[in-house]
């Protein structure tokens, strides 16, 4: 082999390995978290899971007790899915921002596991060049300033690494992974993040995405699967898929979308439910509500007047309800007993096509 061949060859070599590397990354993902995947794309076949954000941690007027959620209170059962925050992670923090010990959230997590849920971590990080929290827009460079060559570029990796680190520590006894759905730069199409709209190009969104997923790989995290959700109503699905980061990459596709006036609420979702379908058909994704609900829940029929029918036969896999807060008055969007929407929750539980923690029980992993 004379030097120019070597060259080539090496280069082809290499092109083998990087492409072997990236391909491999999803095929060696962990059997459970293909498996969940697969019954995640044919959940709507059997109903609709429903989930509920931060539940077994607190809930109104109780945190930390064992065992609890004000969802079971209410209904004698836990969501199907339980979706968590780890941000304050990448600061290597006891704590989540919410105030909550990331020891517990991983024992909660892998309890979830346990009794057959599903679990969905979204990431409320910091912001690197301000020390802001998610929620500092003051900088517009900030993205930027995360991707390769840029100033924050190798703390932001750092930050990557402990999420990775929390990602892989998610084990049950016997050393099995636990699978996540992660998702990652949520609500990105508004501009409240540091990573929204406003603040970055489409380019720099997707090549953010992309460190973010190349990083987790080679970190060894093989428990994750990765959900796309914008934040607000995109107007069609070209809208939908302007920063869409890839197929490789995403594997299930949602929207957060809160009520706040109740006819617009359900233009708003019918509208978004439609674009969702079709692009979730286009590219043959799952599709799940990922952030919804209605503060406070001040309307006693909301579950079976509104949410429900609003989801009609949409194919969704699931959708999620925000957190209870303990600490923040009226900060709430799941009953607990003797909530106005109590009863009402109990109907929605009822139903034969919504499916909570048992109705899932030995079905998402095998
Ligand atoms: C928001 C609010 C905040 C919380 C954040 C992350 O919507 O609930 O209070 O800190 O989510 O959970």
């Amino acid at each position: 082999m004379n030097k120019k061949n070597l060259v080539v060859g090496m280069t082809l070599l290499s092109f083998g390995l990087f492409s072997c590397q990236t391909e491999q990354s999803k095929l060696n993902r962990t059997i459970e978290t293909e498996t969940l995947l697969t019954s995640l794309r044919e959940m709507p076949q059997q109903g609709l899971m429903f989930g509920h954000h931060d539940d077994p941690l607190y809930g109104i007027g109780w945190e930390g007790d064992e065992d609890r959620s004000d969802v079971k209170s209410v209904s004698g059962d836990y969501p199907a899915v339980m979706s968590f925050d780890i941000g304050h992670i990448e600061l290597g923090a006891e704590n989540s921002l919410d105030n909550v010990s990331f020891d517990k959230i991983r024992k909660e997590i892998i309890k979830q596991y346990e009794r057959g849920g599903m679990n969905t971590i979204s990431w409320h990080l910091d912001n690197p060049k301000t020390g802001g929290s998610s929620w500092d827009i003051s900088d517009s460079t900030v993205v930027a300033s995360v991707l390769p060559g840029g100033e924050n570029h190798e703390k932001f990796i750092g930050w990557i690494d402990n999420a990775a680190d929390f990602m892989n520590s998610l084990k049950t006894e016997d050393g099995t992974k636990v699978p996540i759905l992660f998702r990652p730069w949520h609500e990105h199409t508004g501009s409240w993040f540091w990573w929204g709209q406003a603040l970055c190009n489409p380019e720099q969104y997707k090549t953010l995405w992309r460190i973010t997923y190349n990083r987790m790989n080679e970190k060894g995290v093989d428990n994750l699967l990765y959900a796309y959700s914008p934040g607000t109503e995109p107007q069609d699905s070209v809208q939908f898929l302007e920063r869409y980061p890839g197929d490789d990459i995403i594997d299930l596709l949602g929207f957060d979308a809160y009520q706040f006036d109740r006819e617009q609420y359900i233009e708003s979702m019918q509208r978004s439910l439609a674009i969702l379908e079709q692009v979730g058909k286009a590219h043959d994704k799952a599709i799940a509500i990922t952030e919804t609900g209605f503060e406070a829940i001040p309307d006693s029929t909301w579950w079976t007047e509104t949410l429900l029918p609003i989801i009609g036969d949409y194919p969704v896999s699931y959708v999620v309800v925000w957190r209870n807060a303990r600490e923040k008055e009226g900060h709430y969007y799941a009953p607990y007993p003797e909530q106005v929407s109590a009863d009402d929750f109990v109907l929605f539980y009822n139903q034969p096509k919504t499916l909570f923690a048992k109705d899932v029980e030995g079905k998402l992993y095998k």
